[in-house]
């Protein structure tokens, strides 16, 4: 056992990074946003934004630098649309977006709120202004899902948290054309008793991919009699076969600890919904979601996650 986890991701000294007070139009709350870089380099970080109705759009916002100087969308860049897609009625929720070369597009796969919970959606775009909706692909109860950057034999992959309440793990299926998913399988359970994992997990970025094998960052929720705590741990799975746990960290590498992240909304929340990996190949940023409130930074290194979770997992 290591006692390493406060080193494995470092806070940016500038978190956290955006605001409410950053928007150009009146919004209560950002967070849990996606990510991605563009082909020019630009960070795009795509929003989860609530407004002072409750209800959360998704807002695009772009840095030359991947720190500061966000050009933020003046509009809502993908806001909810129930009159064509009913699903959404409640809002769209913590995108994972996903560069697929095959496709020359990004997929972004998100949570829509329908009137009987969350459900996975996904949709495609190529400029993060104009988006093609698919639909629910996931039925509700269901959520923290990201779509593999490339089919592996023949086959597109979707990690995806169903819940089967009081307990909720992580799934992965299998589909042909995006549209029509099968061949489910549970990829990992949320542990059980006094666990940091116990009983809830999810996915959080998208995994990693590594010669070692897809590197996933999940968090792992726990109940307390003071309310939940949401902290980050890593594990590794097989590149061929997603589905096969190869190693699983021990112990949380990154939880609330600032006071960005205990007070805010929903305190004790950190969150990251994506990641840019930096030119080296190995320096990694991670952008989550603090308290519900606020989006922050923390960088790590890829090899080091891996190194860690040698001796950890
Ligand atoms: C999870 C998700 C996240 C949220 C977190 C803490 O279930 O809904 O959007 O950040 O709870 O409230």
């Amino acid at each position: 056992m290591t006692n390493n986890h406060t080193e494995l991701l470092r806070r940016h000294k500038s978190n956290p990074i955006l605001t409410a007070a950053d928007w150009p139009y009146p919004v209560h709350s950002v967070f849990n946003p996606g990510a991605t870089l563009l082909a020019d380099g630009t960070t795009l970080l795509l929003c989860r934004v609530e407004d002072r109705r409750g209800l959360s759009h998704l807002c695009a916002a772009r840095s030359a630098n991947g720190v500061d100087g966000w050009r933020i969308d003046p509009h809502p860049t993908m806001a909810a649309d129930p009159e064509h897609f009913p699903e959404e009625i409640w809002g769209l929720e913590d995108p994972r977006i996903t560069y697929v070369p095959e496709l020359s597009e990004y997929v972004i796969v998100y949570t829509a709120f329908t009137r009987d919970g969350p459900g996975v959606a996904l949709a495609t775009t190529v400029d993060f202004h104009e988006f093609k909706r698919h639909g629910i692909v996931m039925s509700p109860e269901d959520k923290d899902a990201t779509l593999l950057p490339h089919r592996i034999d023949g086959r597109w992959a979707l990690i995806h948290r169903p819940v089967s309440s009081p307990r909720a793990h992580m799934w992965v299926s299998y589909s042909s054309d995006l549209t029509h998913w099968g061949g489910h399988k549970l990829m990992m359970e949320a542990r059980l008793g006094g666990w940091w994992d116990a009983n809830k997990v999810g996915l959080s970025p998208p995994p990693i991919e590594t010669p070692r094998g897809w590197l996933v960052m999940y968090h792992g929720v726990r109940q307390t009699a003071a309310g939940a705590i949401y902290r980050l741990g890593l594990a590794l799975f097989n590149l061929k076969n997603p589905e096969v746990c190869l190693k699983r960290g021990s112990q949380w590498i990154f939880g609330p600890e600032e006071s960005y992240e205990l007070h805010g909304d929903v305190g004790n929340v950190v969150f990251p919904c994506g990641y840019t990996v930096l030119p080296d190949g190995d320096s990694i940023r991670f952008y989550y979601g603090a308290a519900d409130t606020s989006i922050a930074l923390a960088t790590a290194s890829i090899s080091a996650m891996l190194d860690w979770l040698e001796q950890d997992g």
